[in-house]
């Protein structure tokens, strides 16, 4: 089963995507989303001039040895952009094997270890009260566990705020600049979770992200103070490149923390969970190596009662989505799965066999990840560059956004 075509598709139906394509010799085909939001075209160039030409005629079912020869074999290891087309090969690799056998990939991954999988919306709002108005509109729709941002007075664009319409923060053009301050953002978000346990039932799981943008003793102090609202997680309370600062948030605080969206790697959250210091790892299939890779860090996370709980923000496409779907429907500590619906430019272009009903998606039965690209309707949304917007503080100097 010889993989003899591969082929990038970039395409931007309501916002950019990069996907691959592999092609067997029998007419199998596979695909991996390759998105690396704001940063597209350099994974579309690693697949396109380094990798592809040393994927054509290689047997498309030795899906570790394919990794293992992208990882070692190119020397230069982890990092976003090696990472994500690893996991875009890798991804397409199961597609296809998962055709091949006639089965849905959560079957090759062990089968199902529970009836759907638990996901979170995004409920945002400028103000408090907008944003109760929206965690009631995602419990109508079924949510069980609603994620919560509110707007921070003196603030005018906050990470995570829709401000009419569908929050979506990468933008054409040049980088958007915000300002951040802090001591408004940690006096607002306890009364944000102080109002919406007053007004919604105890089980209603809530879980909000800070975004990077704390030191690790503000974050220790956030903690403390959402103890009583009893959230899910707090997300990415401060930057993780130091993974052992930690350390310090957790000699604080019981609210429990989840990190890793911007991980690409086991080696960038072994401590973090090898010393349990947080509850849920949120590294995702497309950044993070693929589904191979992503087993390996829910295997280490296993032992140390860390849960998963992927990233599913909607620069992720379809395709890491039904992915991420069959990894957490099979993984034995799968925790939570974010999910962010995309524009419905882009449900045209990536039809999908996931499905949403109560709160809980389902992969679905198709044979591979279930999902099909539509490379004309594609063509009709041209990749157009965008980037994530940054962020400074009040008095210029520049922050993490
Ligand atoms: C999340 C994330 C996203 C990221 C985005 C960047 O928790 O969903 O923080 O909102 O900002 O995915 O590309
Ligand atoms: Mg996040």
């Amino acid at each position: 089963m010889k993989i003899a075509d591969a082929r990038v598709i970039t395409c931007g139906p309501g916002r950019n995507f990069v996907t691959l394509r592999l092609e067997t010799e029998d007419g199998l085909y596979g695909l991996g989303d390759a998105t690396l939001n704001g940063r597209e075209l350099a994974v579309a160039s690693y697949l396109e001039d380094h990798v592809i030409p040393l994927l054509i005629g290689r047997d498309a079912r030795r899906i570790e040895d394919i990794w293992q020869l992208l990882y070692k074999g190119a020397y230069w290891r982890r990092g976003p952009v090696t990472m994500t087309a690893i996991a875009a090969v890798d991804t397409a690799l199961w597609d296809i094997k998962g055709k091949a056998l006639n089965a849905p990939v959560y079957q090759l991954l062990g089968g199902a270890s529970r009836d759907g999988v638990l996901v979170y919306g995004h409920a945002n709002g400028d103000t408090i009260d907008a944003t109760l108005e929206s965690v009631a509109r995602h419990i109508e729709q079924g949510y069980r566990a609603v994620r919560a941002q509110c707007g921070v007075p003196g603030l005018s664009k906050v990470y995570g705020i829709a401000s009419g319409g569908r929050y979506e923060p990468a933008a054409a053009g040049l980088p958007e600049e915000s300002r951040w301050s802090t001591e408004p953002y940690l006096r607002i978000v306890p009364q944000l979770f102080e109002a919406l346990r007053q007004h919604f039932s105890p089980e209603l799981h809530l879980l909000h992200d800070v975004h990077h943008r704390l030191s690790p003793i503000e974050a220790a102090r956030l903690g403390k103070a959402l103890e009583p609202h009893h959230l899910f997680w707090l997300e990415d309370p401060t930057p993780a490149e130091n993974q052992a600062s930690f350390r310090l948030i957790r000699q604080h605080t019981t609210t429990p923390l989840a990190v890793g969206e911007v991980f690409n790697s086991i080696y960038d959250c072994h401590q973090l969970i090898q010393e349990q210091l947080i509850d849920y790892i949120r590294t995702t299939v497309v950044h993070a190596g693929g589904i191979s890779h992503m087993r390996k860090v829910a295997a280490l996370a296993e032992l140390h009662q860390v849960r998963t709980g992927s990233h599913g923000a909607t620069d992720l496409s379809p395709v890491c989505m039904a992915a991420a779907l069959h990894f957490d429907l099979s993984v034995h500590n799968f925790g939570i799965q974010e999910h962010m619906p995309h524009a419905p430019e882009t449900e045209r272009v990536f039809r999908h066999a996931y499905t949403f009903a109560d709160g809980m998606m389902h992969p679905g039965d198709a044979p591979g990840l279930g999902v099909e690209i539509d490379e004309t309707a594609a063509a009709a949304f041209p990749y157009k560059r965008a980037y994530l917007p940054t962020a400074r503080l009040l008095d210029g100097t520049m922050h993490s956004w």
